[in-house]
C-alpha cells in the first residue's frame, strides 16, 4: 500500500540533528515534518525558524512546515524563503484573518499550501479553504506537545474529509499519536500520509530504518 512517512522532528535528539536526518532519510523517511509554535496560538515553543532552516539545508527530503503561531501571514516569508518547491507548509486558519491571503503567499512562491485542523474545528468552517489546498493536515491531538492521547471523535471527521477529497483536490494527512492500528484503519480508507513521533518513531531501542520497514510491511 502506497502512503507517506514523516518524522516529526521536534521529537528528534537536538544533540545528533545531522545524525538523526541521516539515520532518518536512509531508512527511508519521506519527509520531515518541522513544528513551529509561537508560545501564544499554542502554550509551547518546539522548533523555531532557524531549526528549520538547518534542516532545510541539511536534508534531501522535503520539508513538511506546521505553523502553529497566530497571524502567520506577518512571518510566512521567513519561512517561504528558506524552503523549496515541494516543501509544503500549513497554517491553521483559525490563527488567521484572511488564511486565504497567507495560502495565496504559500501558492506564489511555488510551495505546497496546506491547512491543519484542529480536534474541534469543524470541515464547514473551513470548507472554501478545501478547494485552495493540497493537503489537509488533520490534528488527532490538541496542538502544542507530543506524546498526547488520540482523540477518537477525529475519526468521523476524517470520514467526511475522504468524502470530499477527490472532488476537492487535496489529500489527508495524520498529525499525533500516529499508531500502527491508525495506519491499517485509515491508509485502505485513503488517508496519503502519516507523522510519525514519539508513538511509533522516537525513543525508541530499534533503529529508524527498522521501524520504518515494519511499518511499510504492515498487512492490510
Ligand atoms: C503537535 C504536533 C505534532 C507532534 C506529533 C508527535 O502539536 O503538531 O506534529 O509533534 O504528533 O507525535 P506523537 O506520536 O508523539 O503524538
Ligand atoms: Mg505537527
Amino acid at each position: 500500500m502506497n502512503f507517506e512517512l514523516t518524522a516529526s522532528m521536534m521529537c528528534a535528539c537536538y544533540g545528533n540533528l545531522e545524525k538523526e536526518l541521516r539515520e532518518l532519510e536512509e531508512g527511508g523517511i519521506d519527509s520531515f515534518h518541522i513544528d513551529i509554535m509561537d508560545g501564544r496560538y499554542v502554550p509551547n515553543y518546539a522548533m523555531s525558524l532557524n531549526d528549520m532552516r538547518y534542516i532545510a539545508s541539511a536534508a534531501a527530503k522535503p520539508l513538511d512546515v506546521h505553523l502553529m503561531v497566530e497571524h502567520p501571514n506577518n512571518t510566512i516569508e521567513l519561512f517561504i524563503k528558506s524552503l523549496r518547491p515541494g516543501d509544503t507548509i500549513y497554517i491553521h486558519p483559525e490563527a488567521e484573518y484572511h488564511p486565504s491571503t497567507t495560502l495565496q503567499k504559500i501558492i506564489n512562491a511555488d510551495l505546497i499550501p496546506g491547512i491543519a485542523i484542529n480536534p474541534g474545528t469543524s470541515v464547514e468552517t473551513v470548507l472554501e479553504m478545501l478547494r485552495i489546498v493540497k493537503k489537509v493536515l488533520v490534528m488527532s491531538v490538541n496542538p502544542g506537545n507530543a506524546g498526547q492521547m488520540y482523540l477518537p471523535y477525529v475519526g468521523k471527521k476524517i470520514t467526511k474529509l475522504l468524502s470530499l477529497k477527490e472532488d476537492m483536490d487535496f489529500e489527508i494527512y495524520w498529525d499525533g499519536a500516529c499508531s500502527a492500528d491508525k495506519i491499517l484503519e485509515f491508509a485502505p480508507k485513503g488517508v496519503k500520509g502519516f507523522v510519525l513521533g514519539t508513538t511509533l518513531l522516537f525513543g525508541k531501542k530499534q533503529p529508524y530504518g527498522e521501524t520504518l520497514q515494519n511499518i511499510r510491511e504492515l498487512r492490510f
